[in-house]
């Protein structure tokens, strides 16, 4: 099983939207393993965005990212890091494909609705990042076995 981080970006929470967003999770049948709202200091904002505070486009983000609240969530599935950027969709949300969250959600490269974790590494690294080891919840999902299969739960 694999863990990987989602963040509802503060247009989701403007827009009324975290319900209808984190059910997409679920219902796919990652597991919810942590939650919780916060807001991003700008440290975090550049820890996080690391790869991009040279862009252009940094200041904008990080004013965006840090000026409301945002919810960071911990999912557990199989192969769970490509499942939560397949769920996401592209960056840009005007070329996200439709039933996608990007693509059913936001109009936008900057405003759009979440991030997810891109590799394995990445996802442990940001997980971290948000969650201390006793926020982070293991228990049994009864309904993974309607889920998955007996030979991917291994
Ligand atoms: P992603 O992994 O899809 O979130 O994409 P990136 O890490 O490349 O970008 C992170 C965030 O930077 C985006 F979600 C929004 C912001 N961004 C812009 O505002 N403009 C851009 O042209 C590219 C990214």
């Amino acid at each position: 099983m694999e863990r990987t981080l989602i963040l509802f970006k503060p247009d989701v929470l403007q827009r009324g939207l975290l319900g209808e967003v984190i059910s997409r999770f679920e219902k796919k049948g990652l597991k919810i393993v942590g939650l919780k709202m916060l807001k991003l200091s700008p440290a975090v904002a550049k820890e996080h965005y690391a790869h991009l505070t040279a862009k252009p486009f940094y200041p904008g983000l990080e004013r965006f990212m840090t000026h409301q609240p945002i919810v960071v969530m911990a999912v557990e599935g199989v192969e769970a890091v490509e499942v939560g950027r397949k769920l996401a969709g592209v960056t840009n949300s005007r070329k996200a494909e439709a039933g996608t969250i990007r693509g059913d959600f936001s109009n936008s490269t900057s405003r759009n609705v979440i991030h997810a974790s891109d590799s394995l590494e990445t996802a442990g690294k940001e997980v971290a990042r948000f969650f201390r080891k006793e926020e982070l919840f293991d228990y049994k999902l009864v309904l993974h076995e309607y889920f998955y299969a007996e030979d991917e739960l291994k």
